[in-house]
């Protein structure tokens, strides 16, 4: 049967939960297909974190080991000097990092922080990398400031469906987070926009998140889908953890196979929550569309899988980074 693989921004929630009912086998064909329309399939995009500011967040988002409203046993530190950020930057891309993705527990920016993350970015961009950031909310100056800079990409997840996202965070708005990237686009920057799954939100949540990165103005240029890594003293944490409720695996490669359709041209990055994934369900998120990962033993706060056992995944898969001749992450 033919059916249209080219971008669309007028998703109904209906025909993403369609996509979701789609028998297993038939799914991810259709997205291994509409992969193959904009990229190469064996090559995957490879992006490092970094927290430079981490803990004792205003913010309460309900999964967030760096929320002060919440007891997680996590030490608060302050903005982490440029040299040393510098120094984690030149070892993540000695060690293949393509993109350097700088993160804050903040709420928001403060003007009395740019002038030392402006000059953090310009330094990270001046080693060959791209940079991402993901600090919270801004506002147009410092959209445009940030730009100017050297940054590339701006990280700011919806999360999940408007009606999910008020039982997740109550101290900020889907609108915010909308703006918030109003303000990313308007700067010339490109948009890091993705969501978390496993929080016990239902399919119907899924597909809203996914029907909302589709219908904005622009697709994401990265769309990152994090598994719930539940984090003890959190409320969504504790919840999955009490009643051993993690995402089912086939329902987070159907998650992935849908994102990969309704946003055809996105970096649709397999996030979050590697380190309690086998191989083969990696393997099947790849199948389904998935082609970028994080790298490095660290996400934020929380464990990924080290770089040698990405190296034998790709070698064993057949994957390569993105742009490269050679076969390790
Ligand atoms: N404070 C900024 C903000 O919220 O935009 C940036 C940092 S925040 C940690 C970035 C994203 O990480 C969140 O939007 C969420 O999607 C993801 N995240 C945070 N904690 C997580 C967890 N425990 N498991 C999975 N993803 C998580
Ligand atoms: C995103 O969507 N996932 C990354 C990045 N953007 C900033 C963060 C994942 C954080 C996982 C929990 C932690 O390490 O604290
Ligand atoms: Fe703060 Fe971001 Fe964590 Fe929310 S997700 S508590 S905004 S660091």
């Amino acid at each position: 049967m033919a059916y249209d693989l080219s971008p669309r921004h007028d998703w109904t929630r209906a025909e993403i939960e369609a996509l979701f009912e789609l028998p297993f086998p038939e799914l991810v064909f259709r997205a291994a297909q509409t992969h193959r329309q904009y990229f190469a399939p064996e090559e995957v995009q490879l992006s490092q974190l970094l927290s430079v500011k981490t803990g004792g967040c205003a913010e309460n988002c309900g999964y967030c080991s760096q929320s002060a409203h919440f007891d997680t046993g996590l030490k608060a530190s302050k903005l982490m000097p440029v040299d040393e950020v510098l120094e984690a930057a030149r070892r993540a891309k000695a060690g293949g990092a393509q993109r350097f993705c700088m993160g804050a527990a903040w709420r928001d920016i403060k003007d009395r922080d740019m002038p030392q993350l402006t000059s953090m970015i310009a330094a990270v961009k001046a080693e060959g990398l791209e940079t991402c950031a993901t600090l919270g909310m801004l506002n147009a100056d410092q959209a445009r400031a940030l730009k100017d800079a050297g940054l590339d990409y701006y990280n700011h997840n919806l999360d999940s469906s408007p009606e999910y996202y008020e039982s997740v965070v109550t101290t900020r708005t889907y609108q915010d987070r909308l703006d918030t990237l109003a303000h990313v686009r308007d700067a010339g920057m490109s948009t890091c926009c993705g969501g978390i799954v496993g929080m016990g939100e239902t399919r119907t949540d899924r597909a809203g998140l996914l029907q909302a990165l589709a219908n904005l103005p622009a697709h994401p240029d990265s769309l990152p889908i994090n598994a719930l890594m539940p984090i003890t003293g959190t409320p969504l944490g504790d919840k999955v953890i009490a009643e051993e409720a993690q995402i089912d695996g086939i329902e987070f490669v159907r998650t992935i196979a849908v994102a990969r359709i309704v946003c055809p041209k996105s970096l649709v990055r397999l996030s979050a929550g590697r380190e309690n994934m086998s191989r083969e369900l990696q393997a099947l998120c790849f199948m389904a569309g998935a082609n970028s990962i994080f790298v490095g033993d660290e996400l934020l706060t929380t464990s990924n899988p080290d770089r040698d056992h990405d190296a034998k995944l790709f070698a064993d898969l057949g994957l390569k980074p993105m742009g490269a001749a050679s076969t390790a992450p």
